[in-house]
C-alpha cells in the first residue's frame, strides 16, 4: 500500500515544544527509551491538508506518554501561512478530530475547542504506547472542507498490534445495540454506495426507533484505511438530520467534556441509518458509526474488504477550437464519464453540467491542480488545464463521494 505524500507527512514525537505538563507530574523525568529513533526537535508538526491550508500540531507535553493526558493544540493556516481563525461550525463544532491507533484498534472522536489566541485545543490521553493517526477535520470560511493528517508517536507501554481482519458476520452487538451492516451492491472501489445500518435492541431484539441526533445527524461514520492514508466521514442521507446553525463556541472557557446540546427539539431516528459513500482504492477499511441512544454515545465498527472496481476505459476527448473537450454530468451516480482521456501537452476543457440538486455534487475538486469550482443545477461550469505526461488527475465532490480520474497519453 501506498501512501500519498502530499497529505501526509510523518513527525515522530520527538518533535512539539513541550511547555508545561497539563494535570500530570510537572517534575522533568527523563525520556524513556521509546524503541523510536529521536530527532532533532522542530517547533512543531505541521501537515500540509488536500487543499491550500494546513494545520500544525503541538502537545503539551512535548513528550506524549500512554496513560498520561495531554494537550493537542492545533492551528490552523491559510496558503500564505497567515493563521485563519473563521472556521464554519459543521455538524455543530468548528473542529473534528479523530484519533485512531495505526493498527486501527483504538478510535476517538473529539473536538477541540477555539482558543482566544486563534487555536484549538482539547486533552486527551492515549491508552498505549506506539504510532497514532490523528485527523482533523474542519472548514476555513470559503475554503471548503480540510482534512489534516499528522502522526504522533507515544511514548510508554505497548500493546500488541491487532490484526485487522475482514467481518464475516456482518451483524454486530455494541453496547446493548444490535448491528447489522449492508450495502446496496458488492462493495467495489470507485462506485457510490448506500451503506445501510439496521438497528436493534440487543436485549429485546426489537428495532431500535428512540435513537437521537448526534451532532446534528443520526449517525456518524468514519472509514478509514488500512494504511490510514485514505479517510471519509460521511453522515447519513436522512431527511430529518438537523442543519446545525450558528452554534459558536467562541472564546477560551470552555471544557473538556462539554455538553452539546441541541437548539431544536431532538427527533427520533431509526431503527434504520443509511450513507453513501465511494472508496477511493480497493483494500481493507475500518468503518466506525456512531449513534446516540439514551443520552449514551455508542461506536460500532465493522472491517471491509473493499474489491478491485470494474475496469474503466478512459472516454476520450472531441477536439473544439484548439482545445480537447469532455462533457461530464453529475447526478446521483456520480460523474459521466468517470474516467477521461486526454492528450499531453494539448490545453483540455472539461465541461461539469450539474442535472439537478439531488446530489452532493456541488462542488468540484482537482487536487493535483488545485481547483475548486462550485457547480450551479443547470449551469455548464468549465475547468481548463493543460494536461502533462504521465499524469493522473482526479477529480472529488467536495465530500469526496463522487470521483473521477483522468488519464494522461
Ligand atoms: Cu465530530
Amino acid at each position: 500500500m501506498k501512501r500519498i505524500p502530499s497529505l501526509f507527512f510523518s513527525i515522530t514525537a520527538a518533535a512539539g515544544i513541550g511547555l508545561f505538563g497539563v494535570a500530570c507530574s510537572s517534575t522533568p523525568e527523563p525520556a524513556k527509551p521509546t524503541g523510536q529513533p529521536t530527532t532533532a526537535p522542530t517547533p512543531a508538526r505541521t501537515v500540509k491538508n488536500s487543499g491550500s491550508f494546513a494545520v500544525s500540531l503541538k502537545t503539551e507535553p512535548g513528550e506524549v506518554k500512554s496513560g498520561q493526558p495531554v494537550k493537542l493544540v492545533f492551528s490552523v493556516a491559510d496558503g500564505a501561512g497567515k493563521s485563519a481563525r473563521d472556521l464554519d461550525i459543521v455538524h455543530e463544532m468548528p473542529m473534528h478530530l479523530i484519533v485512531v491507533s495505526e493498527d486501527l484498534s483504538y478510535f476517538d472522536h473529539i473536538h477541540p475547542l477555539p482558543q482566544a489566541d486563534g487555536s484549538l485545543v482539547v486533552e486527551t490521553t492515549f491508552p498505549a504506547a506506539g504510532k497514532y493517526k490523528l485527523y482533523s477535520d474542519y472548514t476555513p470560511k470559503g475554503g471548503g472542507n480540510q482534512v489534516g493528517q499528522v502522526e504522533v508517536t507515544v511514548s510508554g507501554t505497548p500493546r500488541e498490534r491487532a490484526q485487522l481482519t475482514p467481518e464475516t458476520q456482518m451483524t454486530k452487538e455494541f453496547d446493548g445495540l444490535r448491528v447489522t451492516f449492508s450495502s446496496d451492491k458488492p462493495i467495489r472501489a470507485n462506485e457510490v454506495l448506500m451503506l445501510r445500518f439496521d438497528l436493534a435492541d440487543a436485549q429485546t431484539g426489537k428495532p431500535v426507533t428512540d435513537l437521537q441526533p448526534y451532532l446534528g445527524a443520526m449517525g456518524h461514520f468514519v472509514v478509514i484505511s488500512q494504511d490510514t492514508s485514505e479517510y471519509l466521514h460521511v453522515h447519513p442521507d436522512d431527511p430529518s438530520e438537523m442543519k446545525s446553525k450558528g452554534h459558536s463556541h467562541g472564546g477560551d472557557s470552555h471544557k473538556e467534556g462539554m455538553d452539546h446540546t441541541h437548539a431544536a427539539p431532538p427527533a427520533k431516528g431509526g431503527p434504520n441509518v443509511s450513507a453513501h459513500t465511494n472508496f477511493a482504492k480497493p483494500g481493507i477499511y475500518k468503518m466506525w458509526g456512531q449513534f446516540q441512544r439514551n443520552g449514551k454515545i455508542i461506536t460500532t465498527s465493522f472491517v471491509l474488504n473493499v474489491a478491485e472496481g470494474a475496469a474503466q476505459t478512459g472516454q476520450m476527448a472531441e477536439m473544439k477550437n484548439g482545445k480537447q473537450e469532455i462533457t461530464v454530468s453529475v447526478n446521483g451516480d456520480g460523474y459521466t464519464p468517470g474516467t477521461l482521456s486526454l492528450k499531453a501537452g494539448v490545453p483540455a476543457r472539461i465541461v461539469f453540467k450539474r442535472a439537478d440538486a439531488e446530489n452532493c455534487g456541488d462542488e468540484v475538486i482537482f487536487k493535483e491542480l488545485d481547483i475548486r469550482k462550485k457547480l450551479p443545477v443547470g449551469q455548464a461550469v468549465a475547468v481548463e488545464f493543460t494536461p502533462q505526461k504521465d499524469k493522473t488527475y482526479t477529480f472529488t465532490c467536495g465530500m469526496k463521494m463522487y470521483r473521477g480520474a483522468i488519464t494522461v497519453q
